[in-house]
């Protein structure tokens, strides 16, 4: 599709002199509204600027030079119907969607009645919950993907319209969802041209144009991401070029500081959007009048001469020539609407000033769902009778953890029509026909714990993504937001990197920093941890705790299979994004075998089990560790009378301090053990609660055993004397119980 481009001249000189009635498709009224929300934003910048200079307000981003282009995407798309993942440049854009002035300034403030975040957030952070005006972060780009994931939700729901309805007796997040689609909305997502440079962007776009998504990406190119110009950041000075191999797009290229061609742009990518032919590219050449923010000083960067020529470009004033020339307005009428507009700002920085802000005990409201408590007894269910004999007397097999992963996906998928299930190679078989010609069987996943779902349910809800991490957890995130329930897969743990950034400060904060108004309660399940003989370095590590770590995230870590499938319903039906660690030597270990507990057996987050109860030491562990301590344990008391109580942890975060607590009241000593490397592993904080809250019921000093801190290796020699075994178990137990 070749790029449409407007003659920069074009627009506000259309009409040479004849008075029009539309221009582009808007009357006169809209323009002169357009005018009005372009000058309020820049005056809304003024007195921001203001604000802060008189200490008043702590932070300030402008808007200016990005105004035209705003409101011409907002005079485009519907408010409250469309989708909107907007950044900081776009003041002007939120006020076109309904946004007051007044909630600007209390942003500013850091007020408690901020509706986008309390109090949380800088301003320029927007987050309107009933203007679909999804809430941002500062990560430059963080927002495309899950603008995508937006835009994949809305196609979901408008395709399974039944997922909307959500039984009385639900009991899970879906009574907390107010879940809303239309058949022919579209997302919106912003960036500048320096954040074009992320890799997010790239991934994005190719999963839009893979998904032919309703998406229309909006590029600010003001020429500069805070001192680095355009030809340093974008190879050949132009994102549009390299853009335009993308297939399945609408391309458009147009002076954004014209709100016209601006509008006329957004208007053909809109309507290319509904009609379901993909997503949409507009580039939009604008300035940035006022540097990049009050912290910087353009003018150690740019000369003089450069800023005056942007100045020529300024879109308030270029349009209010417009007005002008056009006749639309007169002086009067131009001076009689910025007086009014004044009056409003006056009033309602008056207002914002005398705001209360946000109570200090309000801190830690909406780390986690206020509605649905995955650590209450409303997750503590029975497991079904086991079954019973078959016809030749004998126990029907107990089933591994991976046999159970599967079956609680499947019972969860049928239960609840709203989750989905991506990632890479987690579908059968992408290549449909094969399946359907009986010529394959499927995949299902390198561990194939999802294998038979996209056969069972179809592969809008089981799919293979590509192989790009961030994505994956984007994507998700954006779906979840829209009241989807997606449980993804990321492969390995050691690959879960690319992700970060999604999921530190996008999935587990989303909550928090909108102040509740925005949710977005996914999945991730990981396959974790090393004693594979030949792993190595990138199939083999743990390192839970730098997402246990992570306030926002539940990390739970099964070490059997009954407690696998009873998590993962917990994870899958609570409220809050969970990291859900499937230990890969578990999967098919003869260790911890079950029966199917059934379709509604749950386990509370932050419940711990005693595997085996002692009264000389205490254990506390998870994983596969577990096994390993039982093993020592029991030697331990075969050889010298040591009866160990062994605690599994199950759930990192929360984690069960009452069992420990109990626990160490009753032995007087305690061992911390984990596989991740010992320093700064999960297993200190521990070590430390135990020393700061139990110091008088200790006898012994709080011991832990790990693995040295060092990255697992191949050879099977090294592997062993890195991770911690059961011997180095059995010596530290035997120690701490003769200390
Ligand atoms: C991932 C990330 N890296 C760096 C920053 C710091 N930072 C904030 S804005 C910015 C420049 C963005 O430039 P551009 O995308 O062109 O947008 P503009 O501000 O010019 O509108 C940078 C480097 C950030 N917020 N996030
Ligand atoms: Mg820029």
């Amino acid at each position: 599709m070749a790029t449409t481009k407007t003659d920069p001249k074009l627009a506000l000189a259309a009409n040479g002199g004849k008075k029009a009635k539309f221009y582009e498709g808007l009357s006169r009224e809209q323009l002169i509204q357009a005018y009005r929300l372009m000058y309020t934003s820049r005056r809304v910048d003024d007195r921001e600027i203001l604000l802060k200079r008189q200490q008043k307000i702590f932070f300030q981003m402008s808007g200016a030079g990005h105004e035209a282009i705003g409101v011409a995407a907002g005079l485009a798309l519907k408010s409250g119907y469309d989708w909107f993942y907007p950044y900081y440049r776009d003041r002007a854009l939120c006020l076109a969607l309904g946004v007051e002035p007044y909630n600007m300034f209390l942003q500013g403030v850091g007020a408690a009645d901020d509706p986008s975040s309390g109090g949380r957030q800088m301003p320029s952070h927007w987050s309107y919950p009933a203007l679909h005006i999804v809430t941002q972060s500062s990560p430059t780009g963080s927002q495309i993907l899950q603008a995508v994931g937006c835009a994949e939700g809305g196609r979901y729901l408008a395709r399974h319209p039944k997922a909307v309805e959500v039984p009385s007796n639900a009991g899970d997040y879906r009574q907390f969802k107010n879940v809303s689609f239309q058949g022919d909305e579209v997302t919106y997502v912003s960036l500048g041209d320096g954040t074009s440079s992320e890799g997010e962007f790239w991934e994005a776009l190719n999963a839009a144009a893979l998904g032919k998504l309703p998406v229309i990406f909006c590029v600010e190119d003001n020429g500069y991401a805070i001192s680095v110009p355009v030809e340093v950041q974008t190879a050949g000075g132009s994102i549009s070029r390299l853009v335009s191999g993308f297939p399945n797009f609408h391309f458009e290229e147009v002076d954004g500081t014209d709100p016209v061609a601006s509008y006329a742009a957004f208007a053909r990518g809109a309507k290319y959007c509904r009609e379901g032919h993909g997503p949409a590219f507009v580039h939009a050449h604008v300035i940035r009048p006022y540097s990049h923010s009050l912290s910087d000083d353009e003018r150690l960067y740019r000369p003089d001469t450069e800023r005056e020529r942007d100045a020529q470009r300024d879109p308030v004033s270029r349009t209010q020539m417009f007005l002008l020339r056009e006749g639309i307005l007169d002086d009067k009428g131009i001076t009689q609407l910025e007086k009014e507009v004044e009056a409003e700002l006056q009033i309602a920085v008056d207002r914002a000033l005398e705001a209360l802000p946000p109570a200090p005990e309000s801190v830690m409201n909406f780390i986690y769902s206020p509605d649905v408590d995955a650590t209450s007894s409303a997750f503590d269910t029975q497991a079904a009778a086991e079954p019973p004999e078959g016809k030749d007397g004998k126990k029907p097999a107990a089933k591994t953890m991976a046999d159970l992963i599967n079956a609680t996906l499947r019972d969860e998928m049928k239960r609840d029509e709203r989750i989905v299930i991506f990632g890479e190679d987690v579908a059968d078989c992408s290549r449909e026909e094969y399946l359907r010609q009986k010529l394959v069987k499927g995949k299902g996943g390198v561990f194939k714990l999802t294998f038979g779902l996209q056969c069972e349910f179809g592969n809008d809800r089981v799919f293979n993504s590509p192989l790009a991490e961030a994505a994956i957890v984007g994507r998700a995130t954006g779906m979840a937001t829209r009241g989807l329930k997606p449980v993804v897969e990321i492969q390995f743990f050691d690959y879960i990197w690319p992700a970060m950034m999604q999921i530190r400060d996008e999935l587990s904060v989303i909550r928090w920093r909108s102040n509740n108004g925005f949710s977005c309660p996914v999945v991730i399940r990981v396959a974790i941890g090393g004693y594979l003989t030949g792993g190595a370095i990138y199939h083999s590590q743990c390192g839970e705790s730098i997402f246990t770590h992570i306030p926002g995230l539940r990390v739970v870590f099964p070490s059997n299979s009954l407690d696998a499938a009873g998590l993962l319903r917990t994870a899958i039906r609570c409220d809050d994004p969970v990291l859900f660690l499937e230990h890969k030597r578990l999967y098919r270990e003869s260790y911890g075998r079950s029966a199917y507990p059934g379709p509604d057996y749950m386990i509370p987050f932050g419940k711990a089990k005693i595997v085996q109860p002692g009264t000389d030491l205490t254990v506390v562990t998870y994983g596969a560790v577990v096994p390993r301590t039982l093993q020592a344990a029991q030697k331990l008391e075969r050889e010298q009378g040591v009866k160990v109580e062994l605690i599994d942890l199950r759930s990192l975060n929360p984690f069960d301090w009452d069992t420990i607590a109990a626990s160490v009241a009753k032995t007087n000593r305690v061992l911390v053990a984990y596989e991740d490397t010992l320093s700064w592993g999960y297993g200190a904080e521990i070590a430390a609660r135990v020393a700061d809250q139990l110091f008088d019921k200790l006898d012994a000093p709080v011991r832990r055993v790990a693995a040295k801190d060092v990255f697992v290796a191949y050879q099977p020699i090294l592997e062993d004397a890195i991770l911690p075994q059961p011997n180095d178990l059995f010596l530290a137990m035997k120690e701490l119980a003769e200390y």
